[in-house]
């Protein structure tokens, strides 16, 4: 079994002004993260914007990401509102031999959890791919305690969770319960107090432009160097709290612009970044990230 644990940056869409997929810069983030060292790539989830794509959008950028990650670790996220349009990503995921998928909950309707649990378990069965199940309340409205966890962590077809919740001692339940299955940690402000409380790694956004600094963490923690760890979570945390202020999508596609890509800005409805938010990156963010070697 291929190792799994470690730091995969959650990619953002670059788009053209029509609000086309810009391949060629795509291609171009994925070469920038392997050389800041990440380990592997989270496919069209939140931070691709992939819930606003269609099908066929969403397996281009599959393709792309896939035909220039090396021998990265893959993830795709397949999740869609539409369990049909799931299915078809999860075969696509197979077809181009991802290591796992990915879905967020199902949302909107309020579903029960018995619901949210076949969900699951139809797409891992129908696809022959091991899932990882992609906790993240706050977005999605799915609360999941540990005993909902532990439906699909006692499972064979189930590799573990992409956690991306504060509650840490419903993770540390979880990793205690199931010390061989993939915890994932999801707020990268907060990934030393999830790597303390088991998580084996991260899935995040600010990674796109840092990764460099949560590959780092993670190999200090690892070490027992917790207070230098500290140290470079700080660093992170003081970059993600200007992202806050802007709003983190929008700044972190700005970041990539001052980097020299050509991301152009998200889809609507989201807003576009005023020149006030530039400057602030410009000033307080761009100082302290690797430029690109690509
Ligand atoms: O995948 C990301 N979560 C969302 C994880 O986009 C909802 C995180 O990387 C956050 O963007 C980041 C900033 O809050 O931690």
């Amino acid at each position: 079994m291929k190792n799994l644990k470690g730091i995969y940056t959650a990619l953002l869409t670059p788009f053209h002004e029509d609000g086309s997929i810009n391949e060629k810069e795509l291609a171009r983030l994925v070469r920038h993260n392997l050389n800041l060292g990440a380990d592997g790539f989270y496919v069209c989830g939140s931070t691709a914007e992939a819930l606003m794509l269609n099908v066929e959008e969403r397996k281009r950028i599959m393709n792309i990401v896939k035909e220039n990650a090396e021998n990265a670790n893959l993830i795709a996220h397949i999740g869609a509102i539409s369990e049909r349009d799931a299915h078809l990503l999860a075969a696509y995921a197979r077809e181009l031999e991802y290591d796992l998928i990915s879905s967020v909950a199902p949302f909107y309707y309020k579903f029960s959890f018995p619901e949210v649990r076949d969900y699951y378990f139809r797409l891992a069965d129908r696809s022959g791919m091991k899932m990882l199940v992609y906790h993240i309340p706050l977005y999605s409205g799915v609360g999941m305690g540990f005993d909902e966890m532990a439906s699909f962590l006692n499972d064979d077809r189930f590799a573990g969770i992409k956690y991306t919740s504060n509650d840490f001692f419903t993770m540390e339940r979880a990793k205690a319960a199931f010390p061989d299955k993939l915890i994932l940690n999801g707020y990268d402000e907060m990934i030393l107090s999830g790597l303390a409380m088991g998580a084996d790694g991260g899935i995040g956004s600010t990674y796109n432009f840092m990764a460099d600094k949560f590959v780092l963490i993670r190999k200090l923690f690892h070490e027992g160097k917790v207070e230098e760890a500290r140290k470079v979570q700080n660093e992170a945390n003081r970059i993600i709290a200007v992202l806050i202020r802007i709003g983190v999508m929008q700044a972190e596609k700005e970041i990539m612009n001052q980097l020299g890509f050509d991301f152009g800005s998200c889809l609507p409805p989201f807003s576009k970044i005023t020149e006030e938010g530039k400057e602030l990156l410009k000033k307080e963010v761009l100082p302290y990230i690797q430029k690109a070697r690509v």
